[in-house]
């Protein structure tokens, strides 16, 4: 993408509103746009990261097994009086009304609606166990929506329901779920720790909150500092495998780490001292095993190995794909900008022409930008006439993680520059050399 063709409205001006430095960097590196309270537009540079982020999930889904499809944002309020939500739910759920004075709703999340297209579609055993999952936008009418897209009323929600015969097939469920989650948050570059929770509105009493540590989230945590020692790293897992799920589980769990709503004093003291912390944390994700509580109401039974009607064992999986872009930068971030982790990167890598409109300049750039997408490297081309030190700025702004620099001094040696975001380090090295270099940094995150 050449800079001078994109839409890159960057602001030079730190926003007002903005409390919390994700908000400020997403709005000044154009990323998103409020339209009204808690509900965004994601500009071209924002909406680049928040479909990379989408992928990674596909992709871990899939690797565990689970099935993608798409349901509607708005669903009949009949369903939701059919489990008993529809009154329960409060002032966060949005409720419509249509020409046919039908009661509709901007769907919060999707329980009823995919235990409605389950129990329609299967009636034996055998067609277990089924995990179904969307990523699709909600809407929550958030008393307080605050930080950006940290905690809007419209936000994009990977959603899993899980559809089992029994509850000990439904906790494996859980626990592989759990297991792809570790993997899904590592590949984004965020350490994200499981931590025992409330479960709100859904229900059941099984349930893991996924948080990311930082000064500015929302919920207090309290936890064993052990915790953050452990890694998922590159182990091959087998999603069939009860066992191995379930020691994951076991390994990433069993230390203390809990949110407010469920912490114990008592408990909390028996961690040494000098491992006991007290911190914020970013949700960024949740897990639940709720049992037969929407199947038993909504009728969606199978019939048994023994021919009788059994209510199904469900659990539901939440990721937030939209926050996740706020958690990432609160994660990744310097006093000049964002420093994108390379899973989740918008452009691979920035190219910049310290001397626009010179010839040699230009045409070494043209000759990387073309190597670059052969090598099915993305890039960011700054072939504006703007001066190098707004140029640079801009580029530490948006917060590629490598920058290629081109200028008539070093070409001169047949040299550019390769310049870490993180480090601020530049090496320089012939264009092929920068390109082999890129490639195996981006092999590791295919
Ligand atoms: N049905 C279940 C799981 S599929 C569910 O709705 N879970 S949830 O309420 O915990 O939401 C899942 C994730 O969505 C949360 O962990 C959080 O990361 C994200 N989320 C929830 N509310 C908001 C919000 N207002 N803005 C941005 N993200 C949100």
């Amino acid at each position: 993408m050449r800079l001078s063709r994109y839409f890159l409205p960057v602001l030079k001006e730190t926003p007002a509103e903005a409390q919390i430095v994700s908000h400020r960097l997403m709005l000044r590196a154009g990323m998103i746009k409020q339209s009204s309270a808690g509900i965004y537009s994601w500009l071209p540079l924002g909406y680049r990261v928040l479909q990379r982020i989408e992928q990674i999930v596909h992709e871990e889904q899939q690797r565990a097994g689970h099935i993608p499809m798409l349901m509607p944002t708005l669903q009949p309020a009949d369903l939701w009086r059919e489990s008993g939500r529809y009154d329960a739910y409060g002032p966060e759920m949005l409720r419509i009304r249509d020409r046919q004075d039908r009661d509709m709703l901007y769907g919060p999340t999707n329980e009823e609606m995919i235990t409605d297209i389950v129990r329609s579609n299967i009636s034996s055993y055998k067609d277990l166990p089924l995990t179904l999952y969307h990523i699709q936008w909600k809407f929550r009418d958030e008393m307080r929506p605050r930080f950006g897209v940290m905690r809007g009323r419209e936000f994009l929600m990977k959603d899993g329901y899980n559809f089992d015969l029994t509850k000990e097939d439904a906790l494996h469920a859980y626990n592989r779920h759990l297991v792809s989650y570790l993997r899904t948050y590592e590949r984004m570059g965020l350490q994200a720790i499981p931590m025992r929770a409330d479960s709100g509105p859904i229900g059941g009493e099984d349930t893991h909150e996924f948080l990311v540590l930082a000064e500015t989230g929302e919920s207090e945590v309290f936890y064993d500092s052990a915790v953050t020692d452990l890694t998922f790293g590159d182990r091959e897992i087998d999603y069939d495998s009860v066992e191995q799920c379930q020691s994951i589980l076991k390994e990433f769990t069993s230390r203390y780490a809990r949110t407010d709503e469920t912490h114990d004093e008592a408990v909390f003291a028996e961690i040494p001292e000098e491992r006991r912390r007290t911190a914020r944390g970013i949700e960024v994700g949740q897990i639940f095993y709720f049992g037969t509580k929407y199947s038993e109401p909504m009728g969606a039974t199978v019939q048994g190995p023994d021919g009788k009607p059994v209510p199904l064992h469900m659990g539901s999986h939440g990721i937030g794909v939209s926050r996740l872009l706020g958690a990432i930068i609160e994660a990744n971030h310097d006093d000049k900008g964002i420093i994108w982790p390379e899973g989740v990167t918008p452009f691979h890598v920035g190219l910049v022409d310290l001397k626009p409109g010179d010839a040699t300049t230009g045409s070494a750039c043209e000759g990387i930008y073309a190597e670059l997408a052969k090598a099915s490297l993305s890039v960011l081309y700054d072939d504006t006439k703007e001066r190098p030190g707004a140029k640079f700025a801009t580029m530490d702004l948006i917060g590629l993680p490598w920058r290629i620099t081109v200028g008539p001094r070093g070409l001169a040696n047949g040299k550019v520059e390769l310049t870490s975001r993180r480090t601020g380090e530049s090496v320089e090295m012939s264009p092929e050399g920068a390109i082999r270099r890129l490639r195996e940094v981006y092999a590791a995150h295919r």
